[in-house]
């Protein structure tokens, strides 16, 4: 223990005896000879190397140059999760006995593995109230119930989307929607990243990452915060191990001592790395889970107590600067280690090594936005950065590590419900020729809340699990369940087609992925390089699937006929693009990218310079209020038993999953061997007379699981993991109020025999 502190203190890293020494390694390359040699293999291959974006995150590989290469033309830059995602979209189809044998009520007792093990979606089908079962039905009598669903008040018409499909079909839902008046444009990144884009906007005037790959290249220090990226985005792990090599330092701040981040083994060194693993963290710090706000301050307290601090670029490009770096100066030690956890040592180290490094990237994912204060902990690293001038030069910056493949395209085509950027509100209200609604339409959270008053008479859903992603999945089924209409476009089933049901009618329509399209599509990477996909064929034998694009301009011309303009043309994605070019800012070069195939990175998004899109022209610092984190009393859990201990879930992937999508029930890395498990610190188990494997019940604020099997690991005391979407059914979550974002890595729950 510390002595300043009552806070037991890192390092953390009791794990578990099965679990390996390092991430990635050879279970990798298992896995790829496994897939490639089975008899999908040659499917496989043919696949990989299609030009086409990778379907897995928003790290982009892929494109025109090939399957293997990212956009510094480097090869070997395809990763197991790709494919993983690849291997499941190259299934056959659903055979139609499933749907005609199993009731709803049958299918609903799926898994999620289950249910995407069941195959392609082939065939357009729909459950009608007062029926049991799925039944196909003709494309006319879609879109006559589409089209009838849409011609209700704009208000009580929703959308919710995620991230896979193309730029050109984003912008399409959204054009079809805010034609109608409607602003309700939910997306998964309301649930993801949504504190980083509102907090990015607020500070830099800008939604994304400021960083480039190539700018990543030149970054002798990396500080990666809530963001376990050796699963979640492994492409970056290579850019860590190239960092080291050069003698860069990488800082990882998470409360759960992933092995993949203290080594990596990667299949692209296969030599020097994969077997042996690389180290990846030159210091590794625990805080509390939700106290980073404490961390950076006190990182930016130490900063400026030892002389680091860069008082003329504040001067010279921010403002706000004299508040934030008073509020660091003024709070205490203890207040600062007693919050996040993490003694004074340690944080003096961190600010030690960003103080003497060239250039720092700071990048982070759901550890940092999934807070019920995830805005200041975007403002938190924002302000950390300023206050040492590493923002707007080569080999540094912020660098939200975005999730879906192509999320970050749907933000800029326009699918939010955040503040439009200037240029893209003006250009839709110049097409359009009217302002647009001023109504708030509702995030994903909202829409939630909205149906669950009735509010809510039609939902399209274009991919995704709306569902599964969200928290109290009592409340959601019920929420849905008072919807008239959904109309679900997916490639494959999930559990939210069997349980998120309509009260009258709901459709789920086969659509193809993006390498099995008519037509070329484009997506958008984290690192706002933007990827051209070819043309593809499905391998799906007499399949009746629909291209995104198409089933949206033809419902669209159903609903709108020539307003705003020809839908039908726009069926032809090469004249979505050239709408794309003339409205959303910094896409010019998608205007001849049909002619020149060329990839290119969004004008305006890389900061080079100091130089800031605020009205301004300067940063906007703001003061970051430390959280108070105190988790409930075992009593207000209502259980007869208080004899456990609460602990505060961290919910999230495991290695083996995309979102919802559940590939293989084990996590090998944190040695947990099925999907039912909670990892907590040996120390926590043994206080509340619990012990490794024994089964317990976790208790959440409205749901319960029961069986769970107890995991010792490397995690901090206090704190616990668990898996999505199962964990979903114990809890409702606190929301972040200016980002719409549930607290998922904060969930107070009560563990007892
Ligand atoms: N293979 C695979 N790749 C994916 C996905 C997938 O499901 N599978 N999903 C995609 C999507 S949509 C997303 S958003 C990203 C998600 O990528 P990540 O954000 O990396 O994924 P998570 O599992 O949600 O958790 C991130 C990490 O945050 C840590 N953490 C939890 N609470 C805190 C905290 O309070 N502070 C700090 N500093 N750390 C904390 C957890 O221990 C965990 O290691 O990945 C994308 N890529
Ligand atoms: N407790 C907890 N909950 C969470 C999170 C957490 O960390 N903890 N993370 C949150 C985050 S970061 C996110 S992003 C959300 C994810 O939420 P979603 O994005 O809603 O969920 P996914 O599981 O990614 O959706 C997978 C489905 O998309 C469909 N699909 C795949 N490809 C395509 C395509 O090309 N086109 C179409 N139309 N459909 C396709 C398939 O049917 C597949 O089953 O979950 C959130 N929920
Ligand atoms: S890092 Fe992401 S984009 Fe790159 S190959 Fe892996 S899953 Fe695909
Ligand atoms: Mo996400």
């Amino acid at each position: 223990m510390d002595s300043k502190s009552l806070q037991p203190v890192p390092p953390f890293h009791d794990k578990n005896e099965e679990t390996p020494d390092i991430g990635g390694g050879l279970p990798v390359i298992e896995y790829w000879a496994e897939h490639t040699l089975s008899p999908e293999g040659a499917k496989l291959w043919q696949t990989l190397l299609h030009k086409s974006a990778c379907l897995s995150c928003s790290w982009g590989t892929g494109g025109q140059k090939g399957g293997f290469t990212n956009e510094e033309g480097e090869k070997l830059q395809r990763c197991m999760k790709s494919v993983e995602a690849i291997s499941a979209e190259i299934k056959p189809a659903v055979p139609v006995e499933v749907f005609q044998q199993r009731s709803i009520q049958e299918l609903q007792q799926l898994t999620s593995l289950e249910a995407d093990r069941l195959g392609r979606l082939s065939f357009p089908m729909i459950l009608r109230s007062g029926t049991s079962h799925y039944e196909r039905i003709s494309w006319e009598e879609v879109y006559n119930i589409a089209e009838t669903a849409f011609r209700k008040a704009p208000d009580r018409v929703a959308s919710y989307s995620s991230g896979r499909s193309s730029n050109e079909a984003a912008f399409l839902l959204q054009l079809m929607m805010r034609s109608l008046g409607s602003n309700n444009l939910a997306d998964c990144s309301d649930l993801c990243h949504a504190p980083s884009t509102f907090g990015l906007k607020q500070m830099f005037g800008t939604n994304t990452s400021v960083v480039s790959l190539e700018n990543l290249k030149h970054a002798d220090c990396v500080v990666l915060a809530g963001a376990n990226s050796a699963y979640n985005h492994p492409r970056l792990m290579n850019e860590l191990i190239k960092l080291r090599d050069r003698g860069g330092k990488v800082i990882v701040i998470n409360p759960m001592m992933e092995i993949g981040l203290v080594k990596f083994g990667s299949p692209a060194f296969p030599v020097k790395s994969l077997i042996p693993g690389s180290d990846i963290s030159s210091l590794y710090l625990q805080p509390i889970p939700g106290s980073d706000v404490a961390l950076f301050v006190g990182i930016q307290k130490s900063l400026i107590d030892r002389g680091f601090i860069k008082t003329e670029f504040l001067k010279a490009h921010t403002e706000g600067w004299e508040a934030v770096v008073e509020a660091a100066r003024s709070t205490s030690w203890d207040t600062i280690t007693e919050t996040c956890g993490v003694s004074q040592p340690e944080i003096e180290a961190a600010a030690t090594i960003i103080g003497n490094a060239k250039g720092v990237v700071f990048g982070w994912a759901m550890g940092i936005t999934q807070h019920e204060n995830g805005v200041d902990n975007v403002f938190s690293i924002g302000n950390t950065a300023l206050i040492t001038g590493n923002i707007g030069k080569e080999g540094a910056g912020v660098m939200p590590v975005r999730g879906h493949s192509n999320v970050q395209g749907f933000g800029s085509m326009g699918v939010t419900t955040q503040k439009l950027k200037k240029g893209l509100q003006d250009a839709l209200e110049n097409l359009l020729g009217h302002p647009l609604s001023e109504v708030k339409g509702y995030d994903t959270r909202d829409l939630i809340e909205a149906a669950d008053q009735e509010k809510v008479e039609t939902l399209i859903c274009l991919g995704g699990n709306l569902y599964g992603a969200n928290p109290d999945s009592t409340q959601a089924k019920r929420s849905l369940s008072k919807i008239d209409t959904i109309i679900y476009l997916a490639t494959k089933p999930n559990i939210g087609h069997f349980n998120g049901l309509a009260k009258h009618t709901t459709i789920v329509l086969p659509v193809r992925n993006r390498f099995e399209n008519p037509y070329k599509t484009t997506t958008e990477s984290g690192n706002n390089f933007v990827r051209l996909s070819d043309e593809g064929e499905t391998h799906l034998k007499d399949a009746d699937l629909i291209a995104e694009v198409e089933f949206l301009t033809e419902l669209a011309h159903r609903v709108h006929g020539d307003y705003p303009l020809d839908w039908r043309k726009l069926r032809d994605p090469k004249f979505v693009r050239q709408l794309i070019a003339k409205t959303v800012p910094g896409y010019e070069q998608m205007a001849t990218i049909d002619e020149t195939q060329e990839e290119f990175t969004i004008t305006g998004r890389i900061l080079n310079e100091p130089k800031f899109s605020t009205p301004s022209g300067k940063a906007a610092m703001s003061t970051t209020p430390l959280p108070t984190l105190k988790l409930p009393d075992a009593r207000s859990f209502n259980q007869s038993n208080v004899n456990g201990i609460v602990v505060a879930i961290m919910t999230g992937r495991s290695y083996s999953q995309h979102n919802t999508v559940v590939y293989k029930i084990g996590d090998q890395y944190r040695g947990m061997p099925h999907r039912n498990c909670i990892l907590m610190n040996r120390s926590d188990a043994e206080s509340a007379g619990l012990s490794e494997h024994q089964r317990v019940t976790v208790q959440g604020n409205v749901g319960k699981l029961e069986q769970v099997e107890v995991i010792y690991g490397a995690v901090r005391p206090g704190a616990a993991v668990m898996f999505y979407p199962e964990v979903n059914v114990i809890f409702k979550a606190r929301v972040e109020t200016r980002s719409g974002t549930p607290a998922f890595k904060r969930v107070p729950a009560l563990v007892h025999a």
